[in-house]
């Protein structure tokens, strides 16, 4: 069993038909049970399948025997252990442990001596999605170009052309471009072109330096505190402050509950790798859920009538949780569409001005779903749930009444 040979991890990632362990690739559940519309020799794609027919010769329209069940059941369990530990370390309880960034800014900002910034992201990751928040909220747009990636077939973040679509919008949503600073196929062809080179994790966000071709930061939270104050000269919204000082202690208190129960959290849920792992994140995520809902019953953002940073960080989760954590990550306590107040909080967030637009369901969607090839291994996407369609989205959040200045004003927009 634990002498089959691996695939290298890049190739993990890939739809199981393509990988090269034979053990791994042609082997799924599907071809052990007969089925009675399929009497050719070829799978779906016209592909010989000797298993197939090897299998429909032993056993007819049988089941395969119990022994055969196990050992493919053993196989598969320790090869998903495998994929999982590449794709989410864990701790020895089997929680899983996010690896931190390289690349910090520590509260300072990056040296007078960087004139020129650019911002890697992927629509599908919710820590990239902060950073084109702020970067819309605050102007930033032309100070700031972005490059989007989308995922590749073997797990790393392409670029790609999509002709007719050169300012990087489709109906006035984000959609994936092309490198458009370095001309690099790849993102890891970009954290490679800084000095010294690179070989850790290849993660969005990235802010990159243009002129001195180095990385400057690829750590989400650093990066919208950096877009908040540390542009203003450039921004073409410099009076918005989603984090001014008077709030500064309760918006860190907020994120310490909300880091690891909820943004975390969701990922500690589908990516635990043992029962005793998931049980401990889903009842944090929950009962940190509830305790939001009914904080947000009187208060209109977490901070009160103030959008903060805290208020971004965590409407990239939420506006993700129905469309993806529910199903993929085993977050099936409650729907977020059953907590009234969350999802009317959220939908306020949606509707503020350029905030749709940073939101590309279809590359969410197909980011996780086929990313994730170890939680997801046939790559079906599901079907979108109606609660999570624009028009739903757009319905009024009815909850201007709890603030007490006017909705602009907020907004400072
Ligand atoms: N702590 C980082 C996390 C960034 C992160 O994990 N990004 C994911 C996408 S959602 C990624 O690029 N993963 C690729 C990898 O780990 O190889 C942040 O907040 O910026």
């Amino acid at each position: 069993m634990h002498c089959i040979s691996l695939p290298s991890p890049s190739l993990l990632l890939h739809s199981p038909s393509k990988t090269t362990s034979k053990l791994v690739c042609h082997v799924s559940p599907r071809m052990f049970f007969n089925d009675s519309n399929n009497n050719s020799s070829s799978d779906r794609n016209g592909n010989l399948n000797p298993i197939n027919n090897i299998a429909k010769l032993l056993w007819g329209a049988s089941l395969p025997p119990g022994l055969l069940i196990s050992t493919v059941r053993t196989t598969w369990t320790s090869t998903w252990q495998a994929m999982m530990s590449q794709l989410a370390p864990s701790d020895p309880s089997g929680g899983y442990t996010r690896p931190p960034s390289k690349f910090r800014l520590d509260g300072q900002s990056p040296t007078a001596a960087i004139t020129k910034l650019h911002l890697y992201v992927s629509l599908t990751c919710p820590w990239a999605h902060r950073t084109l928040i702020v970067r819309a909220l605050k102007g930033l747009e032309e100070a700031v170009p972005v490059s989007v990636a989308t995922h590749g077939f073997d797990g790393s973040w392409e670029f790609k052309d999509i002709p007719g679509k050169d300012n990087g919008m489709d109906n006035d949503i984000l959609v994936p471009t092309m490198d458009k600073v370095n001309r690099c196929r790849n993102l890891k062809e970009v954290y490679k072109l800084r000095k010294g080179g690179y070989d850790g994790r290849v993660t969005v966000p990235m802010l990159w330096d243009v002129k001195n071709k180095e990385v400057v930061c690829n750590e989400s939270y650093d990066i919208i505190e950096f877009f908040n104050s540390g542009l203003n000269g450039l921004a073409l919204n410099p009076g918005l402050d989603l984090s001014p000082v008077e709030l500064k202690e309760e918006i860190e208190e907020w994120n310490r509950v909300i880091y690891p129960n909820v943004n975390n959290g969701v990922y500690r849920c589908g990516f635990a790798q043992s029962q005793e792992a998931y049980d401990v994140a889903v009842t944090g995520l929950f009962s940190t859920l509830d305790r939001i809902d009914d904080h947000l019953g009187s208060s209109r953002y977490l901070c009160g009538d103030r959008l903060t940073l805290a208020d971004i960080c965590l409407f990239t989760t939420l506006i993700r949780f129905d469309l993806i954590y529910n199903v993929l990550f085993k977050c099936t306590k409650k729907k977020l569409l059953e907590y009234t107040n969350l999802h009317a909080y959220m939908r306020d967030i949606y509707q503020i001005p350029k905030v749709a637009a940073t939101c590309n369901f279809p590359e969410i969607m197909d980011g996780y779903y086929q990313l994730l090839f170890p939680l997801n291994p046939g790559g079906i996407r599901p079907v979108m749930p109606a609660g999570c369609e624009h028009n739903f989205l757009s319905r009024p959040p009815n909850r201007e009444s709890m603030s007490s200045v006017g909705k602009n004003l907020q907004h400072g927009l």
